[in-house]
């Protein structure tokens, strides 16, 4: 059965229309009263924790502040995975017996179980158009291989299959890869496969154990951990592809489980140089190393989102754009995927939807696919593009609302 040729979603980031009527009384909005909510986005850092006596997914934002507890029950949940929109964390729990893959609304409501597997399933990690979700299965301890299935739990498929232990996939920025840790070398080594399981590369090979690898969002550098046993210790370290080489980013540290900032620009990890494991960010060449945890249970497995918060109408409004605009995609030069900003400005003299469209065409004026095709009311929105059979070459997408459009360039490079 041949793929669907391109996946587009709707965010809806800003959504002013309903508290339009609203801004027309001061009074109303100095009363106190409850108002329609706007909405801005905020780094977050999940992790999970054992303070409660068992094992509980917990959120902070990426200064440490406004910790929150997701999950309330008296098993184990842990291993969370931020989806790529930041709507939803996936993660296991053994709350049903042994360990399956779950997910739930990013505020911690509407758990829902995806696997239904007499193995233990761990490690979701989720591909970057939000569809897919690849995990670890567990037959015993020390005998897992990678798994790949749909986002709502279907069309579960193994993809590697080997006796040894395969786990931790990490799923390439686009999309066409998985990064994943083996031993089946004698010792963790990090692999690179096709999102498949095809063409199995190994990118590391050395005594020590390298563990948890992460893409950087550019795909061309790996952060992971370096483990050696006897005595224990553990540093982060940074491996870029381009040139293979490799540097420690901590040093003495007992340091592991390391995972980008949502711009690249930062690292979470966990590190037990405290006493117990506590979660820390750093930048990306390693300096400034602070602390988001201080407790004396364990606090690791960070994963790290950019989730949707709401504020005031009254907040935000001053801040929401008065005219029309389509942003430049991101990223690009694309491969295969990217977002496309743009902005229905609020009309003063009608709260009116806005017939909204935007169209994709090739340099000939051929129409590829339209993203947009509806009633829209005021807002920030960003679609996304991913039309793997297009060649490279330069595309145009044009954005039109009532009597305005805009047109700009993006160039799909493969
Ligand atoms: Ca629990
Ligand atoms: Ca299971
Ligand atoms: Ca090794
Ligand atoms: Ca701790």
């Amino acid at each position: 059965m041949k793929s669907k040729p391109f996946y587009m979603s709707l965010i809806v980031l800003i959504s002013t229309s309903a508290g339009i009527g609203l801004l027309s009384s001061t009074a109303e909005l100095s009363s106190g009263q409850h108002f329609p909510k706007d909405s801005t986005f905020i780094d977050k850092i999940a992790f999970y924790s054992d303070r409660f006596g068992n094992r509980e997914i917990c959120l902070i934002n990426a200064d440490g502040t406004e910790f929150q507890r997701l999950t309330n029950n008296t098993a184990h949940d842990e291993c969370p995975s931020f989806s790529p929109d930041g709507r939803k964390i996936a993660f296991s729990s053994n709350r049903d017996g042994n360990y399956e893959i779950y997910i739930m609304n990013s505020d911690g409501t509407d758990q829902q179980r995806l696997t239904y597997s007499p193995e233990n399933d761990d490690h979701a990690d989720w591909s970057p158009d939000g569809i897919k979700i690849a995990f670890s299965r567990y037959t015993d301890q020390s005998h897992s291989n990678i798994f790949v299935m749909n986002a709502d739990g279907s069309n579960v498929q193994q993809i590697t299959s080997n006796s040894d232990e395969n786990m931790r996939p990490d799923w390439s920025p686009d999309g066409t890869r998985i990064l994943f840790n083996t031993n089946k070398d004698g010792n963790y080594e990090i692999y690179l496969m096709n999102a498949d399981g095809s063409n199995q590369q190994r990118l590391t090979n050395t005594t020590a154990f390298e563990i948890f690898p992460q893409l950087s969002h550019e795909g061309n550098q790996i952060i992971y951990a370096r483990i050696v046993m006897n005595p224990f210790y553990g540093e982060v370290h940074l491996l870029n592809l381009d040139d293979s080489s490799d540097v420690a980013l901590t040093q003495n540290s007992r340091s592991e489980n390391p995972v980008w900032s949502s711009d690249g620009k930062q690292i979470a990890f966990q590190t037990s140089r405290d006493g117990n494991f506590e979660i820390y960010v750093m930048n990306a060449d390693g300096s400034n190393q602070q602390r988001l945890t201080n407790h004396s249970s364990w606090d690791g497995w960070p994963s790290w989102g950019k989730i949707q918060t709401s504020t005031s109408i009254k907040d935000g409004y001053d801040e929401f754009p008065k005219d029309f605009q389509l942003h430049q995609n991101y990223p690009n030069p694309f491969n295969p995927s990217t977002k496309i900003k743009f902005i229905i400005p609020s009309v003063e003299t009608s709260r009116q939807d806005v017939f909204t469209t935007m169209k994709v065409y090739d340099v000939l004026g051929n129409e590829i696919t339209t993203l947009v095709n509806e009633e829209k009311p005021a807002g920030i929105y960003e679609v996304y593009f991913n039309y793997t059979d297009l060649p490279s070459g330069i595309y145009l997408y044009k954005l039109q609302a009532n009597n305005n459009s805009l047109i700009k360039k993006m160039v799909l490079l493969k």
